[in-house]
């Protein structure tokens, strides 16, 4: 059961909490209680995630906060797609991975990519409160997507090392993605969605 703050949120019991077409009032804390009704026990209750709502004046989806922040236009939608330090990815891209859109050093993307014998080893930078997910497939060209793994959310901004032990010289496909990307209810185990952006 999911709640914000001290109220519960009707019905919310499903894996994935999804919050449509957010306004101000759902700005909070949120956080979910796992309760085993067979053993009778209170539930065991997660840690706080907080929702930050920003307002967007010109409907660019980035907020005016961030907007100004950065140096961007809170007034101007067409410097979404600007890419002003070169790095290949867009404001509005850079908004969504929590980068830096004048540092070109900064960027979603795999920083190094090293293997061996027994495994391949994939380090990015992560940013605070944001979730990834790695994905890999054997050619480029065709099969689907497989989660590797996925990478929670923290507080804090470190460096994060995903291995794949099964990668061992073969060619394979890696790919980085933020926000995470869970698995649709009802799929297979192996039914993930198709690819989006960010694609590497
Ligand atoms: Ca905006
Ligand atoms: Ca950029």
């Amino acid at each position: 059961m999911a709640q914000r703050g001290r109220a519960h949120i009707c019905c919310a019991t499903n894996a994935v909490l999804n919050l449509n077409s957010v306004s101000l009032s759902d700005a909070g804390a949120y956080l979910v209680t796992v309760t085993n009704f067979a053993t009778g026990l209170l539930g065991t209750k997660s840690q706080t995630a907080t929702v930050i709502v920003m307002s967007d004046t010109d409907r660019d989806r980035i907020g005016d906060e961030w907007e100004i922040q950065l140096g961007c236009s809170p007034n101007a939608a067409s410097d979404s797609v600007f890419d002003d330090d070169g790095d290949g990815q867009t404001t509005w891209q850079e908004f969504m991975a929590g980068t830096n859109p004048r540092d070109a050093r900064s960027a979603l993307r795999f920083e190094s990519i090293r293997s061996s014998a027994q495994a391949t080893d994939l380090s990015f930078a992560a940013q605070a409160n944001r979730g990834y997910t790695v994905q890999f497939r054997e050619s480029l060209d065709h099969g689907r997507w497989q989660t590797l793994r996925q990478v929670g959310s923290r507080g804090v901004a470190r460096q994060e090392t995903v291995v794949d032990p099964s990668f061992q010289g073969n060619a394979r496909w890696h790919r980085l993605a933020t926000p995470q990307m869970f698995e649709p209810q009802g799929s297979s185990k192996n039914g993930f969605r198709d690819c989006r952006w960010p694609d590497f």
